[in-house]
């Protein structure tokens, strides 16, 4: 029986577990990337855990989230993060460089390694053909470490493509029509393989916006074939030397197969507030629009900003609009500079912002009341722009360029023609904004560089013989990490801050939530199914941990959420009948008698008992050996510090 292209690269790379669905499974990393607003507290937990240099092939740190630098706080951070990166082998990519998964993929990704971040976005690698996946900072230290990374088994899903794109419609459209179909939950425990005939008529950047967005599916990762399209790119990138052919075999089996004639796309937009939430610019109808933000991780490359450039040109943004654009790498801006296509785009009345994640995570650019923003983004949860009633709809850099003229929510068809791009046959190649670390006779006399608002990880014990507190939270379906531990200007520069931060922690759903957690001391937080989708920020976990919860009991939970938690030493459950859910409200008051006892024991259904309304409530607590250990530990730094013993 022949091997899709996941299991062949996830084979080359186990070093623990076996090769069954739905079971753990340990794999070598050979590359880990951080960005800034979760780099903090990895390398906070990488030192904690007392390894001299990073036992990885490559391991990059880059500033790309919190540019803008309103206090010291970031600037401290980004300089703590550089005399990190110095001293222990880790190559920092400075502030200005450009979005850590744009410049990871120009610069250091390989066609059949494994790569994880500490940012949800990571499978942008899965363009040329690497496993790259999104992990919380804690799996992400461990792997700088030398230490293997855990997940489930995964099911895979076959997409087959076939047929070529029509004129002006995107890749981004791809991926929403992907998501239109699956929905948020869809890829939850699969890997999507994207094969077919459709896959030579896109280029790697394209490649990359689909592989991208495979986060919002909620998929463990997607990956592309590395093939001769894979090459040019690594060749015109100066790095063919990395290239290796890749591709499933032809009778490889999956567990689903999906069906998409390119062809047959049409341009689409995701609406407020989910990226599943997909229609047809006929369906939305006539739509005024306020904003129009370009860039972001998905859709900052040369190649769409090429496009945007060839729309904008010699015409001028509606006078209702402001449209931004932040072109995703050092690389990238450069080259526009050198054709004169950023003279075009300022031509037209744009707002250039430097290459880093900006608007996307709420980082300026808020739009105003009510305002309704387009952007070339992944994510349009509520509240996430900044502006808590702000209407985001998420659309390719062709229709946002096209709407930005007309002031409404344009189909990019009605533009006239249309647009080729070719690849570049060289790129732009500088680079001087990557500091290489301290060689080993220098690493010990670098100076770490700690700024005041950078505080230790929270203090974790391990689980207690029962857990007996108050519900201080019940929240619904679909919770995302910016409902948990929300972004934006105000709160990333307390990344590095846990105490301050957490006085944030669920303040979009309640404003109450965290002085009423810690005055209860401890707590347990009940939810809905798809909790903690989204990003894979740990503060989602070091906060409610910092606040006293010791349980997380929902009806499902997201991927990376979920490692989180295990990794904060939080308990996660779920619910077995999920009609249970109506039977805790908030504030009741719930036991799990001789909790400890059951885990160590490999116990997977506990009870809850409403000590309320006198309900006994089944749940599942499916540890594996390992996570387990972690969990009866107090959380993985301690597990790992104990096994380091
Ligand atoms: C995001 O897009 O939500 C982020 C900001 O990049 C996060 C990471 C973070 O919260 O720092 C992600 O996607 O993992
Ligand atoms: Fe940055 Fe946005 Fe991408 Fe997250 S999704 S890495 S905030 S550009």
């Amino acid at each position: 029986m022949g091997l899709t292209l996941t299991e062949k690269i996830l084979k080359a790379h186990v070093v623990d577990g076996e090769f069954v669905k739905g079971s753990e499974i340990g794999i070598r990393i050979d590359q880990t990337l951080t960005q800034d607003a979760t780099g903090t507290m990895a390398y906070l937990e990488f030192e904690a855990m007392g390894v001299p240099r990073v036992k990885t092939e490559r391991s990059v740190a880059y500033i790309d989230h919190n540019t803008l630098q309103s206090g010291f706080e970031n600037a401290d951070d980004h300089r703590f993060i550089g005399s990190v990166a110095k001293k222990h082998g880790i190559y920092f990519s400075r502030p200005g460089n450009g979005i850590c998964h744009q410049v990871h993929l120009e610069r250091f990704g390989a066609p059949g390694k494994t790569l994880i971040g500490s940012d949800s976005h990571t499978p942008t690698g899965g363009g040329i053909g690497m496993i790259a996946i999104g992990a919380g900072g804690l799996d992400v230290a461990v792997a700088m470490g030398g230490g293997a990374y855990y997940i489930t088994y995964p099911k895979i899903v076959k997409v087959e493509l076939t047929g070529k794109l029509s004129p002006w419609v995107s890749a981004k459209d791809v991926i929403l029509e992907v998501l239109r179909r699956l929905s948020v939950k869809g890829g939850v425990g699969k890997v999507i393989e994207y094969c077919g005939e459709g896959v030579k008529t896109l280029s790697v950047p394209e490649r990359a916006t689909i592989t991208n967005m495979g986060a919002e599916l909620g998929a463990t990762t997607s990956i592309f074939p590395s093939d001769e399209t894979t090459r040019e790119f690594l060749k015109a990138q100066k790095r063919e030397d990395v290239y290796v052919p890749l591709s499933a075999d032809p009778d490889a089996v999956y567990d689903e197969v999906v069906e998409i004639n390119l062809s047959e796309l049409v341009p689409l937009a995701a609406c407020p507030h989910s990226p599943d939430n997909v229609k047809t610019v006929e369906e939305i109808g006539k739509l005024k629009i306020d904003q129009v933000c370009i860039g972001s991780c998905t859709n900052s490359s040369l190649m769409d900003m090429m496009k945007v450039a060839h729309i904008l040109k010699g015409k001028t943004v509606h006078p209702d609009v402001s449209l931004s654009i932040a072109p995703g790498s050092k690389q990238v801006l450069n080259m526009l500079a050198q054709n004169g296509a950023l003279a075009v785009m300022i031509d037209a009345g744009a707002r250039i912002l430097e290459s880093a994640c900006g608007p996307c995570i709420g980082m300026g650019q808020s739009p105003n009341s009510k305002g309704v923003s387009l952007r070339t983004f992944n994510r349009n949860f509520e509240g996430r722009s900044g502006t808590k009633d702000g209407q985001i709809y998420l659309v390719s850099p062709e229709m946002a360029a096209a709407s930005a003229l007309t002031g409404y929510l344009t189909d990019p068809r009605t533009l006239e023609g249309s647009f080729e791009f070719t690849m570049p046959k060289e790129f732009v190649i500088n680079d001087n904004m990557v500091v290489p670390p301290a060689t080993e006779a220098e690493m010990d006399s670098v100076e770490i560089l700690r700024g005041p608002n950078i505080k230790p990880f929270p203090e974790t014990a391990p689980l207690s013989e029962t857990i007996e507190c108050g519900c201080s939270l019940k929240v619904g379906d679909n919770i995302t990490t910016d409902h948990i531990m929300p972004a934006g200007a105000k709160i990333l520069p307390l990344r590095s801050n846990i105490p301050a931060i957490s006085n944030y922690c669920f303040t979009v759903c309640d404003e109450k939530f965290p002085e009423r957690a810690k005055s209860m001391g401890k707590s347990i937080i009940v939810g809905g199914s798809n909790y903690g989708q989204g990003s894979s920020r740990e503060h989602a976990a070091l906060a409610p941990l910092y606040l006293g919860v010791k349980a997380v009991l929902v009806k499902s939970f997201a991927r990376i959420h979920r490692a989180n938690l295990i990794n904060a030493g939080i308990l996660p459950l779920t619910f077995v009948n999920e009609a249970d859910y109506e039977n805790i409200a908030q504030g009741d008051e719930l036991v799990i008698a001789d909790v400890r006892k059951a885990v160590s024991e490999g116990k997977t259904q506990l009870t809850v008992v409403n000590k309320t309304n006198g309900k006994e409530i089944p749940v599942l607590c499916e540890l594996t050996g390992r996570t387990k250990d972690i969990v009866l530990a107090g959380g993985l730094l301690d597990y790992t510090r104990e096994s380091l013993k």
